[in-house]
């Protein structure tokens, strides 16, 4: 059993992404033990935040900072987006301490030596690349992914990393200062198997691999976290969903429920549902192939939202396309499969990042 005392609790979790999500998953760890380090481009030395829990609870996120180093691949100047996964803060880069709830209390040490063993990355999957430049991995890091989409991190860990992909369906918001818990559902954790165009590292399908010794304790304080064998028809759900809501939404400026309420949207929505289970099933026979149907649950379940790629759009920030619907075309071009309304869609929505 592993308890805050053990050995297992001395290997802190790095964090890169304070946004929403990566705060909540800071918060779980804490309250199982862990000590979290944020990473920053900058020397902000503490974050001081609030998470508004479902029970209306308002729960300090106090964590430590780190100044990671220079990237090697470094422009004079960082994108501070980079280590955040706040649409928000995308839009504005990182906001000035003083406004932003941060301690001005003497600069942040720079990352020192020994490397990184354990890493949260909770940026938004097209500032992975800037975000992990120059950050000194361990060899045999443990990494968690916890981003929509599929395929951020390949190439970009070392060969011997252990990477393990979050899918949450979980949900916060930023409320003013504050990042407010809207709803506290399943999260998996997993491991990929490896697709057509396969992750770095990804395990082959067959056994599903055992959970890490820090998994069973974190269950306690991390509510509905699960390791489920079927974990990557969880993640293609969870991907699907993106895929259908996101850009519909984003381009057509909606909430969630519109879609289905809307005949062409429901058209379109069915069109790509159906072209993301060829694909499933060409990787996967036993994929049941009834996308819509869960996309559909989704999008009622979540009527009211507006998704993260309406609200990346919204703030003129860049969006996740190519990690999701970038990444089912990356696989059916592997599989030589036509997949039409996600050309098209994806093409809509790289048109908008052009007029950044
Ligand atoms: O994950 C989401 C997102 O917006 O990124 C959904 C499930 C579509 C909820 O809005």
């Amino acid at each position: 059993m592993t308890t805050p005392a053990s050995p297992d609790h001395a290997e802190p979790w790095y964090l890169l992404g304070a946004g929403n999500m990566g705060l909540l998953a800071a918060h779980y760890l804490q309250r199982a033990g862990f000590t979290v380090i944020a990473l920053r481009r900058d020397a902000t030395p503490r974050l001081e935040r609030t998470l508004i829990l479902p029970n209306g609870d308002r729960v300090p996120v106090q964590l430590l900072c780190e100044r990671a180093p220079p990237a090697k691949g470094a422009k004079p100047r960082q994108d501070p987006r980079a280590l955040s996964n706040d649409s928000k803060t995308d839009a504005s880069g990182i906001p000035p301490a003083d406004v932003a709830g941060l301690s001005r209390a003497g600069p942040a040490p720079t990352r020192p030596a020994p490397p990184i063993r354990r890493l949260v990355v909770a940026c938004k999957a097209p500032f992975s690349a800037a975000a992990l430049d120059g950050l000194p991995l361990a060899p045999d890091a443990t990494v968690l992914r916890l981003q929509n989409g599929l395929g951020s991190l390949d190439g970009l860990l070392p060969d011997g990393a252990r990477m393990i992909e979050v899918v949450s369906a979980s949900a916060v918001k930023r409320d003013g200062d504050a990042h407010r818990v809207v709803a506290e559902n399943d999260t998996w954790m997993g491991e990929s198997i490896a697709a057509v165009a396969p992750a770095a590292g990804a395990p082959a399908a067959g056994a599903p691999a055992e959970p890490p010794t820090w998994f069973c304790p974190l269950t306690e304080h991390w509510p509905k976290l699960h390791w489920p064998d079927d974990f990557h028809h969880r993640q293609w759900r969870k991907l699907i969903g993106n895929a259908v809501i996101n850009p519909l939404t984003g381009l057509h400026d909606v909430p969630n429920g519109r879609i289905f309420q809307d005949p062409a949207l429901a058209g379109e929505a069915e069109q790509l549902a159906r072209e993301a289970d060829r694909v499933f099933t060409a990787l996967d026979p036993t994929w049941p192939g009834d996308s819509l149907t869960g996309v559909r649950a989704l999008a009622e379940a979540t009527a009211g939202n507006t998704s993260s790629m309406r609200a990346d759009m919204q703030a003129g920030a860049l969006t996740e396309i190519d990690a999701i619907n970038g990444w089912l075309l990356r696989q059916a071009e592997a599989l030589d499969i036509d997949l039409p309304t996600h050309r098209r869609i994806v093409a809509a929505v790289q048109a908008r990042h052009t007029e950044l």
